[in-house]
């Protein structure tokens, strides 16, 4: 048995040259990287992206960060409960109210530009890595190493 979530690591934290960083702490937080790619979405693509926040205040600031530069996109693995503790391991959307020790507040740099996205549920998981990844770009196979 295994469970997916999907993550997003923002332009911003790319930019900063944080993106191993952030790698190697879902790695060292019991994630595998089933599947990645660095991109750059167009307005579109994030307006799309994230349609459910479309009648938020922050959606077109939103959308315009999100579609300014490269991003590192990618399926992560964990045995049980990857969305929860995936979000966990992120904390708060806000970098500045996120626990110690979390990505958010390592590597956030204000709401908006908070490091990373985390899925909130499978459902949303599912959807997310599908937004980004054809069937041949995962490699979700039971692949049993030890971690
Ligand atoms: P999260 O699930 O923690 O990513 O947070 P939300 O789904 O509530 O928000 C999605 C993204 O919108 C956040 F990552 C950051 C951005 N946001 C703002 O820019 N302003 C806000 O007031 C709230 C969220």
């Amino acid at each position: 048995m295994s469970n997916f979530t999907f993550t997003i690591l923002k332009p911003t934290a790319v930019d900063k040259g944080f993106t191993g960083a952030i790698l190697h702490a879902v790695n060292e937080g019991g994630f595998r990287i089933r599947a990645m790619k660095m991109l750059r979405m167009s307005k579109a693509e994030a307006q799309a992206f994230y349609a459910v926040h479309k009648d938020r205040p922050f959606y077109e600031a939103l959308t315009d960060f999100m579609s300014s530069g490269p991003i590192v996109a990618a399926i992560l693995e964990k045995k049980n409960n990857a969305v929860e503790d995936y979000r966990k391991l992120i904390g708060s959307t806000n970098p500045a109210e996120a626990a110690e020790g979390t990505i958010r507040k390592k590597f956030g740099t204000n709401l908006q530009e908070n490091a990373v996205h985390g899925s909130d549920s499978d459902e949303n998981a599912a959807i997310e890595s599908s937004f980004f990844f054809s069937t041949k770009d995962r490699f979700l196979d039971d692949r049993e190493v030890e971690m």
